[in-house]
């Protein structure tokens, strides 16, 4: 039986990957965070009772900026696949907190590379590093591909290059199976609420039922290349399966504005928007209501700009080129973007009608989101 450890396990990806990963026989290995809160809600139906016998997922307490926890780690598990998924992942809060970044998503990549090394397994223990197309940055060629030069915009962005190269250090230093997935942005039900496409499909569930009035959001010209995360789970397992460890860009190779993001989002709850003005004072308003369910007053204003949400250096266009991926690694993505948007406003649908019931049963429910 296979044994892996995911870094990241409580996140969207590692939660995915968690699965796929079980369902596939390995055991799986995952670090977790001690917060104040239970913060384990995406792995929760995963959970194995550690008192029973043939326990085949396992938590750990951890930490990527520490050491000392990731040798005694990495030495308890003796992997044979590490998924480097854990990282402060968001590119707008790296801007406020750059040095914690940079430490967790750059000198975190190091400490677990040096852990392989330390003990010894550098010839057994293969890992993946969680790259990304924010690495790009500002536009120099697109669609971008493995060849394309780098120009990261945000401290985030800055942190990972490090981690990317430094995988790459490693595996022509002591010949290690290191290598990064460059992913382009992959969304699901289960992705962060203050993602851009998550807080837009929470928004437009909860404009519909009437639980909330309106969606604030920073850059709507912004176009990002973007997939599900269920897929791209897959294709970072079939990355540790080559014969040779190489790098690769998981991407669909379709791009969209996030103004076109929401269009579609209300969309698929029957609600036609039309857009107004530029820059920060763009707003969006309900033109047509397709669904006797969701009337809308025509005329509504249901979007605004809020120039708090603009970042100091923006990433304007992302649009992948995923060729060597189709070619070496036999992937393809099953979600297009409509499969996608359907997938996430359904689900929040379906989470915010429970609230809805809740406030006909009188109880109280929140209304403030970032
Ligand atoms: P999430 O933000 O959903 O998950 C991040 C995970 O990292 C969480 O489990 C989080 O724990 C954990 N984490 C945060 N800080 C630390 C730390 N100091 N030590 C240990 N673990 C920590 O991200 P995604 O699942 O979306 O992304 C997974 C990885 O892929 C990240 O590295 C991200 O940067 C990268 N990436 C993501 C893309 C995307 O579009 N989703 C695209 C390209 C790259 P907790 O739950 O406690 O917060
Ligand atoms: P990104 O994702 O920065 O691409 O990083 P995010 O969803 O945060 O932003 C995408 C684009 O939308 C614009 N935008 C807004 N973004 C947020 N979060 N909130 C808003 O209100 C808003 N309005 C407009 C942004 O300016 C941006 O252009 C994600 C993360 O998962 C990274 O970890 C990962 O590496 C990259 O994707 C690939």
């Amino acid at each position: 039986m296979k044994r892996a450890l995911i870094t990241g396990i409580t996140g969207q990806d590692g939660a995915y990957l968690a699965e796929l990963l079980l369902s596939k026989g390995y055991e799986v290995h995952g670090i977790k965070r001690r917060s104040s809160l239970l913060n384990t809600d995406r792995i929760d139906h995963l959970y194995q009772d550690p008192h029973e016998p043939d326990i085949r997922f396992v938590l750990h307490y951890g930490d990527l900026s520490d050491a000392t926890n990731l040798i005694r780690i990495v030495q308890e598990v003796q992997p044979d696949e590490i998924y480097n998924l854990g990282a402060m992942s968001h590119v707008k809060v790296s801007f406020d907190t750059p040095e914690y970044t940079a430490d967790v998503d750059g000198v975190g990549t190091l400490r677990l590379l040096e852990a392989i090394r330390i003990l010894g397994l550098t010839h057994k223990t293969r890992i993946y590093q969680a790259s990304t197309s924010e690495l790009y940055g500002l536009v120099q060629q697109v669609p971008q591909s493995e060849a394309t030069p780098f120009y990261p915009r945000s401290p985030y962005a800055v942190a990972k290059l490090y981690a990317y190269w430094i995988t790459v250090n490693y595996r022509e230093a002591y010949g290690m199976y290191a290598c990064n997935g460059i992913l382009f942005n992959h969304e699901s039900p289960r992705r962060g609420e203050t993602f851009v496409t998550r807080k837009i499909t929470r928004a437009a569930a909860r404009i519909a039922l009437g639980l909330q009035d309106k969606l604030y959001l920073g850059n709507l010209d912004a176009k990002r290349d973007w997939g599900h995360a269920k897929d791209y789970v897959e294709a970072m397992w079939r990355m540790l399966q080559q014969d040779q460890p190489e790098d690769f860009v998981i991407a669909t190779g379709v791009t969209t504005t996030v103004r076109d993001f929401v269009r579609q989002a209300f969309r698929e709850l029957g609600i036609e928007l039309t857009f107004f003005g530029e820059g920060a004072d763009e707003t969006g308003h309900v033109v047509a209501c397709h669904n006797p369910e969701f009337q809308l007053p025509l005329g509504q204003e249901v979007v605004a700009v809020d120039a708090a949400y603009f970042r100091p250096t923006e990433v304007e266009l992302l649009i992948g080129d995923p060729t060597k991926a189709h070619e070496k690694l036999g992937w393809k993505p099953r979600y297009d973007l409509g499969a996608l948007v359907a997938d996430m406003v359904q689900a929040d649908l379906e989470l915010f009608r429970r609230d809805a019931t809740l406030r006909e049963a009188g109880h109280q429910v929140l209304n403030y989101y970032e």
